[in-house]
């Protein structure tokens, strides 16, 4: 058994003896460009380094650009509103709120469209338009008018209009309506429109106390004796208020359009139709 054994090991000690030769030439084949990808894990090691440190980089500009981003509006919402309270103006007569165009048409097709002719923001609060639209006219009929309350529209930006219109208005054109209204706006072409600031605040009228802002008609004097304004587009030619300091003559202040004629409203007088008036 034991020669038998020898026999057989002779040839693997001959395989051994040149496997140790091969073994020499093995490692030389790991010195080859094939086997280096073992050795990659340090170049891979080292790019997955620079990305940790790529991401570890990241947050501080993110951070850095949040700092700036909310320092930026801190700074800017001051001047901003600061910039709001120094261009609103207070609502006194020639400072630009005026009545633009008066349409006493067919029907209810009634429509008051209201203009700030000024170059800053109006503050509209307490601000009220009256239809003086009593059988009398004396001061107590103005307190107790109908009127609307325009604070809502506050602030009116400079050559922006507001567009009242008849809640019956029987007209298939869509017009740009602000605000509908009813008994507001039942004017029949012998009832002074008007534009009042509420100086004391007490929700009502009196113009001994309230300033007037603009008018169409004469608020505090006698009624027209006929439907003189009746189905007439009246539209601004002259940008003055009008405060009844003297005898109302529409024409001084306003373009006369035919009954019916809407083509004009909600949308600002220009700067030509301003100039002034033809009569
Ligand atoms: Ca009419
Ligand atoms: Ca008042
Ligand atoms: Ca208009």
């Amino acid at each position: 058994m034991k020669t038998a054994n020898l026999t057989i090991l002779s040839p693997l000690l001959l395989l051994l003896t040149t496997g140790c030769l091969t073994t020499l030439d093995l490692s030389g084949d790991y010195n080859s460009p094939a086997d280096t990808p073992d050795l990659s894990p340090d170049p891979e090691d080292i790019s997955s380094f620079d990305m940790q440190h790529d991401a570890d980089m990241l947050p501080q500009p993110v951070d850095m650009g949040d700092m700036r981003i909310n320092d930026m509006p801190d700074i800017a919402q001051p001047e901003d509103m600061s910039d709001m309270d120094i261009d609103m103006i207070p609502p006194d007569p020639g400072q630009g709120l005026i009545f633009s165009e008066v349409v006493e048409g067919s029907g209810f097709n009634k429509f008051v469209e209201i203009y700030n002719s000024s170059s800053s923001p109006i503050d509209l609060t307490h601000i009220w338009f009256v239809n003086v639209n009593l059988s009398s006219i004396d001061s107590d009929s103005v307190k107790i008018a109908p009127k609307l309350d325009l604070s809502g529209f506050s602030p009116l930006k400079p050559n922006e209009v507001i567009l009242l219109c008849h809640v019956s208005r029987d007209t298939t054109e869509i017009l740009p309506c602000d605000q509908e209204a009813s008994h507001e706006l039942n004017f029949n072409g012998d009832d002074p429109l008007a534009l009042f600031l509420d100086v004391n605040q007490d929700g009502t009228i009196n113009p001994d106390i309230d300033t007037l802002l603009d008018s169409f008609g004469q608020v505090n004097n006698t009624k027209p004796p006929m439907k003189v304004w009746e189905n007439t587009t009246y539209q601004r030619c002259n940008p003055t208020p009008y405060l009844g300091e003297f005898f109302f003559e529409p024409t001084q202040f306003y373009t006369e359009k035919a009954e019916d004629t809407f083509d004009n409203l909600g949308t600002p007088p220009t700067v030509a139709q301003l100039t002034g008036c033809d009569s």
